[in-house]
């Protein structure tokens, strides 16, 4: 089996302007790591490539000869986040086209939500694995390698003689099953010591970009949310329509813990980010995880902090001793607005209890980043409030670092995306082609 070889491909989505080319979405999503395991677990021969490294440290790096070179049988794309969906196909297209033979599935948050869409436009595309992939992977190339069908294999769309096909049986990770997976192998990608170092925006015609000294990868420590902020794609009905997901998974602390040090000792990653907080009622297990990371770490880790709900004081006290002073808790009361914001936002709170845990992070030294939106429901004036609110929160709280305005980005299988009407949005994509049109891109992507 070890010569049936498969890979796992990152697609950043590539800028075009006037000849200067940039990506953004550098970063592979954290489920390639245990994607990769479990094929190598099972006796098939797997790589992570992320195509922006690739070609920014070989201007005439092709996929499709490197799928040649290296006689890969299965190919599979993420196309977890919408952005790169034209760089994803486009590169699929080109490659099937060269490489006629190579078995090519699509997997991601994306691709699950449009699978049926894709499956019916792209016939290069010969397969997607919808939701969570460990298991199908494995399984798929277990039937590609011994000639089997994919019947029964869940999660998958497929073809059989000419029809599409979605299988109907569920795989959904368990926190047993998180704790079966390996998320971090360095030997697993390629040239991973240039992907530590990627920034946010590569740009392709200067030296020395990999530089960064942010980790790549987000920590995984868990799956699921019982949040459903309204512009989330990810969020409880969202997981739901995406990968059946009902319930939340946990992965063991041990198994953090000994991920962190060893991306820390032996691969000299800096920061550390966590985006994970599924219920901000019940924070034990958060609490747990930052009383291991102090053992471990003594203070001294740094980390950057996406924080779904307002930290409450025990959270607040375990963090700030797991952690290092330049660590960052990031938080997003959505407008200065209570009324939008108990609308938009699962986990609510007031600006009092805003500024009461702010004053608290004052105290304790914790430094935070603030960010609202614009609210397109809301006039000028409205959000301008918000601004506003912001850098009063920057003035008068001494480490709040910063605090700013993001625009509110409309993303598959979120509740804004489901319902434009009712949050009076304009211009929201209609079908798959308008996130497919949403680019700058080189015509080819990364076959050009
Ligand atoms: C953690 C996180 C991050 C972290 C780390 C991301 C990472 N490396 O994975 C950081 C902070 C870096 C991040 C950044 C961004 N994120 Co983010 N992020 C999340 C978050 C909170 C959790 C991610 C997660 O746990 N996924 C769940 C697990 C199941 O996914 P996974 O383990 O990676 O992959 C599994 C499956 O998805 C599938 N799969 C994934 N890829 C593939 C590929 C193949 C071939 C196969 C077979 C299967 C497969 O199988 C994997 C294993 O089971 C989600 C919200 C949420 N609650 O889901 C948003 C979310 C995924 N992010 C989102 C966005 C928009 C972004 C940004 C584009 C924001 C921005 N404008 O900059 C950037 C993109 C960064 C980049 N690529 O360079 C959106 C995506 C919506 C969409 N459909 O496009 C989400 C849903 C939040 C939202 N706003 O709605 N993010």
């Amino acid at each position: 089996m070890k010569n049936f070889k498969c890979l796992l491909v990152h697609t950043p989505r590539l800028h075009n302007n006037d000849g200067v080319i940039t990506s953004d979405v550098n970063y592979c999503a954290m489920g390639l790591f245990s994607l990769a395991g479990e094929l190598n677990k099972n006796g098939f021969s797997s790589k992570i490539i992320n195509l922006g490294i690739e070609k920014y440290l070989n201007k005439n790096f092709l996929l499709s000869s490197y799928v040649k070179e290296n006689d890969i049988k299965l190919l599979a794309f993420s196309l977890h986040w919408n952005h790169n969906f034209f760089d994803v196909i486009k590169t699929a297209k080109y490659v099937k086209e060269k490489c006629p033979d190579v078995f090519i599935t699509l997997g991601g948050y994306t691709a699950s939500f449009y699978a049926q869409e894709i499956m019916n436009e792209f016939s290069f595309v010969d397969a997607i694995i919808r939701g969570e992939g460990e298991y199908s992977i494995v399984e798929i190339a277990k039937a590609l390698f011994k000639n089997t069908s994919f019947d029964n294999i869940p999660n998958l769309f497929y073809r059989k003689n000419l029809e599409i096909i979605l299988n109907k049986n569920l795989f959904v990770a368990t926190s047993d099953d998180l704790n079966k997976f390996e998320f971090f192998n360095p030997q697993n990608m390629v040239h991973y010591d240039e992907y530590t170092k990627i920034p946010y925006v590569l740009k392709y015609n200067l030296d020395n970009q990999l530089v960064s000294a942010s980790t790549t990868q987000g920590v995984c420590l868990g799956r699921g949310c019982f949040g459903n902020c309204i512009w989330c794609g990810g969020g409880h009905y969202a997981e739901r329509k995406i990968s059946g997901r009902d319930f939340i998974s946990y992965r063991k602390i041990e198994s953090v813990v000994s991920e962190l040090k060893e991306m820390k000792n032996k691969y000299n990653i800096e920061n550390f980010r966590f985006s994970f907080d599924p219920n901000p009622k019940d924070r034990n297990y958060l609490i747990e995880l930052f009383d291991a990371l102090y053992d471990e770490f003594k203070g001294n880790l740094s980390v950057l902090y996406n924080l779904d709900g307002l930290p409450d004081d025990k959270f607040l006290s375990a963090y700030k001793k797991a952690v290092s002073k330049n660590s960052i808790l990031y938080m997003s009361p959505v407008s200065y607005n209570e009324i939008i914001r108990r609308k938009y936002k699962s986990f609510y709170y007031s600006n009092d209890e805003l500024e009461s845990v702010l004053s608290k992070m004052d105290n304790l030294e914790i430094s935070s980043e603030i960010y609202f939106y614009d609210i397109p429901e809301l006039d000028d004036n409205e959000n301008l409030k918000s601004q506003e609110y912001a850098l009063f929160l920057k003035n008068k709280y001494k480490f709040v670092k910063d605090a700013y305005m993001y625009s509110l980005e409309i993303v598959p299988a979120s509740i804004l995306f489901e319902n434009p009407e009712k949050y009076k949005l304009k211009n929201v994509p209609a079908s798959f082609w308008d996130y497919y049109n949403r680019n700058d891109a080189v015509v080819k992507s990364f076959e050009y």
